[in-house]
């Protein structure tokens, strides 16, 4: 298999420009990776640096489009201190992807920032929220049609310590080898899910195939050992993007993480051909949303 991870020598979180090729690896589910990308913490967000930070049962910290933080315990100050350094880091997410592809920015839709200060190896987990176990990411209560996700991660590790990920093999294959094994979709089943609430929406085919993928890779133990696969240490101080509804991944060990997701239709793409609706839809042969 190809190297799926590009790297990219840029420095400055709003020097990038759009380059083609780039794009296209973007495009075609690669990971770009920055290794000269960091993201620096002001003197007063060190404290931040600890997982005492999180509320109760939560996993990761949040910063919501209106300015709303979610997750931290802790004085006023801090919770102050927390949502800063987590805007600021949005501020350059955005600015960022703004110079790589320009052509999304009227298109995106900003989800919340999140803040992961929890130390991957010692969670424990189903095998389906198991991030541990290559996937691609699909979302059980909030379909969305085939709208894409697209990531910037950053690590902020300050004993610098890696986050380590296992990168997977091209969406298609992943297509290809799936679906003849996944349940085929039963719009009835798909209005119950609705009727309860499970779901935010009804449920739309690509929906159903795109969670059957995810949970058919997670759960078959032979793949997550022997599917073509690279182990990619990103170190601290760098940063990372991909579309990760397309790109498998897995996270195997790390602390402290930044992380930015953006919905961006599919046919807003450079090229939508090569989003996952345009790979199943031609898979399948059907109209799946
Ligand atoms: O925590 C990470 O590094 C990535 C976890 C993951 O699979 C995700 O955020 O989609
Ligand atoms: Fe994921």
């Amino acid at each position: 298999m190809d190297s799926q991870v590009v790297e990219l020598g840029l420095r400055d979180w709003r020097g990038a420009t759009p380059d083609h090729g780039w794009i296209a690896a973007l495009e075609a589910g690669k990971v770009l990776y920055f290794p000269r990308l960091a993201f620096g913490l002001l003197p007063p967000e060190q404290r931040l640096l600890t997982p005492s930070l999180l509320a109760p049962d939560v996993r990761n910290i949040s910063l919501d489009a209106e300015g709303r933080l979610k997750g931290v315990v802790g004085e006023a100050g801090l919770q102050r201190d927390a949502a800063a350094m987590i805007g600021r880091f949005r501020a350059q997410a955005l600015a960022l992807v703004g110079g790589l592809v320009p052509d999304y920015v009227p298109a995106l839709r900003i989800a919340p920032t999140s803040y992961r200060p929890v130390q991957v190896e010692t969670r424990t987990q189903s095998w389906r929220a198991d991030d541990k176990r290559m996937h691609i990411d699909a979302f059980p209560s909030r379909p969305n049609y085939g709208e894409r996700i697209l990531r910037v991660f950053v690590n902020v590790n300050p004993d610098g310590l890696p986050r380590v990920w296992r990168v997977g093999e091209p969406f298609e294959a992943v297509a290809r080898r799936f679906l003849p094994r996944v349940k085929s979709y039963a719009p009835w089943q798909a209005r119950i899910l609705q009727a309860l609430h499970v779901t935010k929406s009804l449920r739309s085919e690509y929906d159903h195939l795109m969670l059957q993928l995810h949970d058919a890779m997670k759960s078959d133990a032979d793949y997550q050992r022997h599917a073509p696969q690279q182990t990619m240490a990103f170190p601290s101080g760098s940063a990372w993007v991909c579309f990760s509804d397309q790109t498998p991944h897995a996270v195997m060990s790390g602390q402290y993480m930044l992380e930015q997701t953006l919905h961006l239709a599919a046919s807003r793409q450079y090229n939508p051909e090569s989003s996952p609706l345009a790979i199943l839809s031609r898979l399948t042969g059907r109209t799946i949303v």
